[in-house]
């Protein structure tokens, strides 16, 4: 017998707009493809326990990160695992497979023809978009019984990366309100150092520092244009003007402005630490780019502390068994003292039509996932000044239908839907016993990217404040190690217990969702302390640093 599996996974652009893929048709039996096996762990509840302890900072195991070899022991496939998938591959004759340092992941080269029997239902298909091509299967597929107990899922086989969202609409909008305004201030690095108050000597300088950002986009990020915006834009502290290591394959092709702007960013406030850019992989056509990145943590003992990743896709779209998987990922990545911080996304609470006029919101995931600290956006109060901040309304945020609530947030949570009850939206729209996001957040709205050497105004998205977040977080982990103390890790047990100490609370604004008559365009809005719009407030540095510096 055989058990259906869904098994997905796609790439959303936060920022770039999207087309439709064309199916190209079958692909040549003998053209090669390579197929991430994700394998059973073991000892995940203990993961999960540990990645608990080592983050709070009230536990005595604080800060006691484990090495690879460390995670490698507690979850790698028992025998049994490892010897069912490894002699179900060779019974296809599929030798070509690389495995990681823990075990737990196996990447296989076949020719379609073989894939295709492997996987009973699959059918590959090449699919265009513009000059870019993928292979994926056309339809379901099924694993035998006794393999998919040992197995989370089979990754490069469904799915493609969506259609885009509003989001151009919705800035080309605000653009032209603003235009008409008259001239606008724009966001720009001396703009981020003046309003979360980082100094000129608030640089790093600690040796082995380093944090990264992790790319998945058809695009690609280009030195000569990192070079030219530090030098128009970072002269008042000094800074790195190139990125120090490229993980993965920087194609030829056109710069693009989100790959631009998290290099440009996490450079500015995370200034004068050493910067990794992870960038599609790409050796074949049926690789998942994100997924890379999953299985490459997996492999390298010697990783930056902080990544900054603008990446997600709505939660109902995605596979359970996968969220669930990829969450435990984000635990091995914890408990070894690597902060993730995710964008949060560009649609407010999103919309998902159940038919009928029937709506409810729509998380995003990785952003839902209670192991990654999710950053939402904010604006200027007044835009030509640096003021205050308050809800850039396209900011990410609300409750997971997947992930439970996790202990850390609890309180928070509770707070905000008894101080806000009265005007929250219908009960039916959201899930209050989910993880809610985002975490912190930082200015999203208005920012200067440069691209093909020249400087572009109006970049907005949670993509640019996650950087910022990131590089910030890099600086407090490089006084943390001038001191002898560990990397932050996973940092969102430790966030909530400061109750909103050392971050600016912003309290103004709601952000966009359905466009019902129910709730007209409204998703959640700002409240003091913690909200589901802008998190637990944008970060006020000096004071973080304090707060993040001891133990
Ligand atoms: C993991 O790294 C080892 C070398 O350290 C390499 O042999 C192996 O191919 C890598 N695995 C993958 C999936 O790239
Ligand atoms: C930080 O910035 C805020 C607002 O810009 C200001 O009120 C505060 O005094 C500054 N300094 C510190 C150390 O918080
Ligand atoms: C920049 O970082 C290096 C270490 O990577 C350090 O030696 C140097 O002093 C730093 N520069 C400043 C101005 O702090
Ligand atoms: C609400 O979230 C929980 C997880 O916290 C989940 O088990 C449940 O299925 C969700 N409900 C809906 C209607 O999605
Ligand atoms: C993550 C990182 O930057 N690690 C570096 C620490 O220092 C050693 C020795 O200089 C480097 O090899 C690592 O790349």
């Amino acid at each position: 017998t055989t058990t259906k599996s869904s098994i997905s996974w796609s790439v959303a652009l936060y920022l770039v707009s999207q087309y439709d893929w064309t199916d190209a048709g079958w692909v040549n039996p003998t053209e090669e493809l390579e197929l991430t096996f994700a394998l059973k762990q073991q000892n995940t509840d203990l993961l999960e326990e540990i990645l608990r302890l080592v983050s709070d900072p009230d536990s005595a195991q604080y800060g006691k990160h484990l090495t690879l070899e460390e995670v490698s022991s507690l979850v790698h496939p028992t025998e049994l695992t490892q010897k069912v998938v490894h002699h179900w591959l060779q019974s296809h004759g599929i030798t070509n497979c690389l495995t990681v340092r823990t075990r737990d992941f196996l990447q296989c080269t076949m020719t379609a023809e073989v894939a295709e029997k492997l996987l009973p239902g699959s059918k590959f298909h090449r699919y265009i978009r513009d000059d870019h091509s993928l292979v994926r299967s056309s339809a379901p597929y099924s694993v035998h019984d006794d393999v998919h107990q040992h197995l989370d899922f089979v990754a490069g086989l469904h799915r493609l990366p969506p259609k885009g969202q509003d989001l151009r609409k919705a800035s080309s909008n605000r653009k032209q309100k603003r235009s008409k305004a008259g001239l606008h201030l724009g966001v720009t690095p001396s703009i981020l150092r003046a309003r979360y108050n980082l100094t000129a000597t608030d640089v790093g300088t600690a040796k082995n520092n380093s944090q990264a950002v992790a790319q998945f986009l058809e695009q690609y990020f280009n030195p000569a244009d990192l070079a030219e915006f530090m030098g128009m834009y970072g002269r008042s502290f000094k800074h790195l003007s190139q990125v120090d290591r490229v993980v993965g394959i920087q194609g030829a092709g056109k710069a693009g402005i989100e790959a631009s702007l998290d290099v440009e960013y996490i450079m500015s406030t995370g200034a004068n630490i050493s910067t990794w850019v992870f960038t599609n992989q790409g050796r074949h056509e049926s690789q998942e780019p994100f997924l890379q990145w999953i299985v490459l943590l997996s492999n390298m003992s010697d990783l930056p502390w902080v990544h900054t990743i603008s990446y997600g896709d709505d939660e109902d779209s995605l596979s359970t068994a996968f969220m669930m998987r990829i969450n435990t990922e984000f635990m091995k990545a914890g408990v070894r003292g690597i902060s993730l911080l995710f964008a949060s996304g560009d649609s407010g609470a999103g919309c998902k039509h159940l038919g009928k006029g029937q709506n409810t919101f729509r998380p995003s995931f990785p952003a839902s996932s209670p192991y990654v600290t999710t950053v939402g956006g904010t604006s200027f109060k007044n835009p030509f000044k640096i003021t205050y901040e308050i809800t850039d309304y396209i900011s990410g945020g609300g409750f997971s239908n997947v992930f439970k609530m996790p202990d850390y947030q609890a309180s928070a949570v509770d707070g905000y839907l008894k101080t806000v009850a009265a005007t929250l939206p219908p009960p039916s729209y959201f899930n209050t016993s989910g993880r809610a996001y985002p975490d912190m957040a930082a200015l999203s709205d208005n920012y200067w990217v440069v691209i093909n050497r020249v400087p572009v105004p109006w970049v907005s998205g949670t993509s640019a404040s996650t950087p910022v977040v990131g590089g910030m977080l890099s600086l407090i982990n490089d006084q943390r190690m001038l001191k002898g103390r560990p990397a932050l890790g996973f940092l969102n047990p430790r966030l909530y217990k400061l109750k909103g100490q050392a971050l600016f609370d912003v309290t103004e604004g709601c952000h966009l969702s359905c466009l019902d008559e129910q709730v007209q365009g409204k998703g959640f809005c700002a409240a003091p302390s913690w909200d589901p719009v802008t998190g637990c407030g944008t970060p006020n540095y000096p004071a973080l640093l304090a707060a993040l510096l001891a133990e």
